[in-house]
């Protein structure tokens, strides 16, 4: 059957990347991997937390100018949304759009997808929803639907989690996926102080810190690895030269973890680097996305400049 197949595929993936990422002087594993259904609730949690600002100031971000960016996107665009998390934020879109021609969801999981694309449908009857099942980090192509120009919409600041070469390639293709005249509306978490920035991936109540543990958790459910999760501490801090925050988690002590035929060994102290999440500056930002085809037109921030939504033309 063709979903147990893809289901494997992934899976073969998934272990290809934790044994290369162990496998690496600096351990590494790839944040694409936080959101199994155990990750993404605790992905969720973490968006209503007091020291996360990010969500809500997007949200209010959209909130006030949905219609602007509607404006900018024209009337029967074709929308395609990069993950299909954020329900939320595309309505605000969708609610100002102009004769929409459709709506493509794109999401590696199949069963998340399915569910988000019959919520929307449901709530929208005169829209043509067409959800595909992809890993945007690689390239996949769009259903052949009629529309006057494809726009999509990449909200919640993903990008910030793609290291520079890897975001200049996303651009990229997203530039060659629209074609000329199409556009991408991007989320972008903005530079600001680290006594804002450090708290928001270390809150009180350690949300943020079972986020990072549940992929230890996640590997060894569907890896068979034996990682104890609690011999390892959440670790974030701003890396003012790479204007990133870096997660870690951080073995309390030497040990040896099992993973198939493989075995690693860490010392005390020693980290797997779990995500990187750029903070870019507006201008910055434009001249990156000009160098691979795409022209920012319009930037709209909130009053503290902690976030901006930005529209850009391929
Ligand atoms: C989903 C990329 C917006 O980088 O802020 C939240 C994920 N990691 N807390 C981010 C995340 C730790 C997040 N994004």
């Amino acid at each position: 059957m063709t979903s147990t197949c893809a289901a494997r595929r992934t899976r073969d993936q998934f272990r290809a990347d934790v044994l290369a990422g162990l496998s690496r002087p600096q351990k590494r594993l790839p944040s694409k991997y936080f959101y199994d259904a155990a990750g993404s609730q605790l992905f969720d949690r973490i968006t209503e937390l007091p020291e996360y600002y990010p969500t809500r100031t997007e949200l209010a971000v959209m909130r006030e100018h949905a219609a602007a960016m509607a404006a900018r996107c024209g009337p029967r665009c074709l929308l395609v949304e990069l993950g299909a998390g954020s329900l939320v934020k595309v309505r605000l879109l969708l609610d100002e759009l102009v004769a929409p021609a459709g709506y493509v969801p794109v999401d590696v999981s199949g069963e998340h997808l399915r569910g988000a694309a019959r919520e929307l449908a449901a709530d929208y009857p005169g829209l043509g929803v067409h959800p595909v099942v992809a890993d945007f980090t690689r390239p996949f192509e769009l259903p052949p639907v009629p529309a006057a120009r494809r726009v999509v919409y990449f909200p919640g600041s993903t990008i910030g989690n793609f290291d520079p070469a890897e975001a200049d390639d996303l651009l990229g293709r997203v530039a060659r996926l629209v074609g000329p005249g199409g556009g991408l509306l991007l989320g972008i978490d903005l530079r600001k102080d680290t006594a804002v920035l450090e708290p928001a991936y270390n809150d009180a109540r350690g949300v943020t810190a079972a986020f990072n543990r549940n992929l230890l958790v996640r590997i060894n459910r569907e890896l068979g690895a034996d990682f104890d999760p609690a011999a390892f501490r959440h670790r974030a801090f701003y890396n003012h030269e790479r204007s990133r925050i870096e997660m870690h988690l951080v073995s309390a002590a030497e040990q040896r973890v099992q993973m198939g035929g493989a075995t690693f060994v860490f010392r005390a102290g020693e980290s797997i680097h779990t995500e990187n999440s750029y903070k870019y500056a507006p201008a910055e930002f434009a001249q990156r996305a000009a160098a691979c085809g795409l022209r920012a037109d319009a930037t709209w921030t909130d009053a503290n400049g902690f976030f901006a939504v930005m529209h850009l033309t391929a």
